[in-house]
C-alpha cells in the first residue's frame, strides 16, 4: 500500500532541468546534479538526449526572432543534453536561485561558479509553473518515475 504523502500536493511541484552540451562535455554533469541532490529535491526522470532541432526550436520559441536566437538553437544542438526531472517544495524558484541570474549570476550559484559567458550558461530550468509543464511534456511525455521517497520526513517538516 502506497504511504500518503506527508506535504500537500499543491506544495510538491516538478520541474525541468537539462544540462547544457557545455556542461556535458566539460564534465560537470555530476556536480549540477549533485547540487540538487544535496538539496533536498528528488530525481524522478533522467535522459541523455542529442536534441533535434525542431525540439529545441520549440524549446526557446519565446526567444524566435532575438540576435541571440540562431546561435542558441546551435549551441544546444551543438551536443548532448541531460534532462531531467527534479520533485520537491517549491523546486521551480527554488532551482532557478540554484542556477543563478541569465546575466551575471552570482557566486555560489551554478552558472556563477562554473561559466563566464550567458551564451555557455551550462544550464536550463523552467521559469514558471506552465514552463516546467510544458518543458516536461516537450521533453518526455508522460515519462518519469513516481517513487517514494524515502528521505521526505527528513527534508521535510
Ligand atoms: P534563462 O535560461 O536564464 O531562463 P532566458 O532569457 O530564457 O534565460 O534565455 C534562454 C537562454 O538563451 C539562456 O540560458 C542563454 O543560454 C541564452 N541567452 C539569453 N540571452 C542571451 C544573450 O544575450 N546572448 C547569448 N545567449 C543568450
Amino acid at each position: 500500500i502506497a504511504r500518503t504523502s506527508q506535504l500537500h500536493a499543491s506544495l510538491t511541484q516538478t520541474t525541468f532541468i537539462a544540462v547544457k552540451p557545455d556542461g556535458v562535455n566539460r564534465r560537470l554533469v555530476g556536480k549540477i546534479i549533485q547540487r540538487f541532490e544535496e538539496k533536498g529535491f528528488q530525481l524522478v526522470a533522467m535522459k541523455m538526449i542529442q536534441p533535434p532541432r525542431e525540439l529545441v526550436e520549440e524549446h526557446y520559441a519565446e526567444h524566435k526572432g532575438k540576435g541571440f536566437y540562431n546561435g542558441l538553437v546551435d549551441y544546444l544542438c551543438g551536443g548532448p543534453v541531460v534532462a531531467m526531472q527534479w520533485k520537491g517544495k517549491g523546486v521551480i524558484a527554488r532551482s532557478r536561485a540554484m542556477m543563478g541570474a541569465t546575466k551575471d549570476a552570482a557566486p555560489g550559484t551554478i552558472r556563477g561558479d562554473f561559466s563566464i559567458e550567458v551564451g555557455r550558461n551550462l544550464v536550463h530550468g523552467s521559469d514558471c509553473a506552465e514552463a516546467a509543464e510544458r518543458e516536461i511534456k516537450l521533453w518526455f511525455g508522460e515519462d518519469k518515475i513516481n517513487y517514494e521517497d524515502a528521505c521526505e520526513k527528513w527534508i521535510y517538516e
